[in-house]
């Protein structure tokens, strides 16, 4: 039988997590540590570990057929693959940032200074877009000491929590772009490679949705059901099932995580009691 070929990184910030949505899609491999290849067991795939820059290469010439990497990483090595899903996790910025003393105007600023990044071809389609001509320095790592050793005006990084351009005495100052990991794949991908990319992408879907939602269950005076149902719309519409004690009843439905408290606030308000929130696996409409 065939097997979808996936390329993750070997080890980073993207491996755990890449290998947690694996698991949660319930698909078990061997672990990387001392291979490059690893099957899974319960679902025709296998595992390539690789460095994350080479995944898109690796993915457009079809070594492997779909790969697990920072958005960053897919536009800045410019290859031709597909990004069929955003997966939601390892959420950063690449930004542009300069010391922390600099009074900063607008990006005419970096006309005719020097930038150092890990991302030039991503930087200078930036810069071109709005006009300004800066030398781009490229450098493979620590990019943020650059302006205190006198490599460069500025730099343009990826962005976290912002600790590390702190620290550095830098400010950020342009978002160049938003990234995530995301899931691309090789665009000639034959028949029966993409139904299992579709069986793959179906869990993830399931997966991720799960991860947004909660499961609620709550006691309702039976003359507030209404209202509160109003409030949980659920999949389809709440599940209502009468209590033992007359004139109560328990609703169970599902609630985005963003609106939770919010939610949750204005059941109280209503009536609502004994409220459950409880975590949800899988998710499936
Ligand atoms: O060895 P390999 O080449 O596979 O890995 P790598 O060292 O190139 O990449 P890795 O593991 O550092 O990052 C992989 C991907 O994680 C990146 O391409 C991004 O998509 C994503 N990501 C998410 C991050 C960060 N957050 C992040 N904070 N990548 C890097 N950083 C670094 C950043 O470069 C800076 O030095 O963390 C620092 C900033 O963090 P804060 O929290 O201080 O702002
Ligand atoms: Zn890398």
């Amino acid at each position: 039988m065939e097997k979808l070929k996936l390329a993750i990184q070997k080890s980073g910030r993207l491996s755990d997590a890449s290998k947690s949505l694996l698991k949660e899609c319930g698909i078990s491999f061997q672990n990387g540590k001392n291979k490059l290849l690893a099957p899974a067991v319960n679902f025709p795939m296998e595992i390539l570990y690789l460095r994350d820059d080479d995944i898109p290469e690796y993915v457009e010439n079809g070594t492997a057929d779909i790969g697990i990497l920072g958005n960053n990483v897919v536009l800045e090595t410019q290859r031709k693959v597909d990004i069929p899903q955003k997966l939601g996790f390892s959420k950063c910025k690449l930004s542009l940032a300069i010391p922390k003393t600099g009074n900063y105007t607008d990006i005419s600023w970096f006309q005719s200074k020097k930038i150092a990044t890990s991302y030039p071809e991503i930087l200078s389609s930036y810069l071109k877009k709005h006009n300004v001509e800066s030398e781009i320095h490229k450098i493979s790592g620590s990019v943020e000491i650059a302006p205190s050793i006198g490599l460069a005006d500025g730099v343009c990084d990826i962005v976290s929590s912002g600790s590390t351009l702190f620290s550095n005495g830098l400010k950020e100052v342009e978002i160049v772009m938003r990234s995530e990991a995301v899931l691309i794949a090789n665009k000639n991908i034959n028949a029966s490679k993409k139904a299992l990319l579709q069986k793959f992408i179906f869990r993830i879907e399931a997966v991720n949705r799960s991860k947004n939602s909660k499961y609620i269950i709550l006691n309702s005076p039976n003359e507030k059901i209404a209202e509160i149902s109003a409030l949980l719309p659920g999949m389809r519409s709440p599940t209502v099932v009468p209590l033992a004690q007359t004139g109560w009843s328990a609703i169970h439905s599902v609630v985005n995580e963003q609106k939770f408290w919010e939610v949750i606030d204005q059941l109280k308000e209503k009536g609502a009691e004994g409220i459950l929130v409880v975590p949800i696996e899988k998710m499936i409409l």
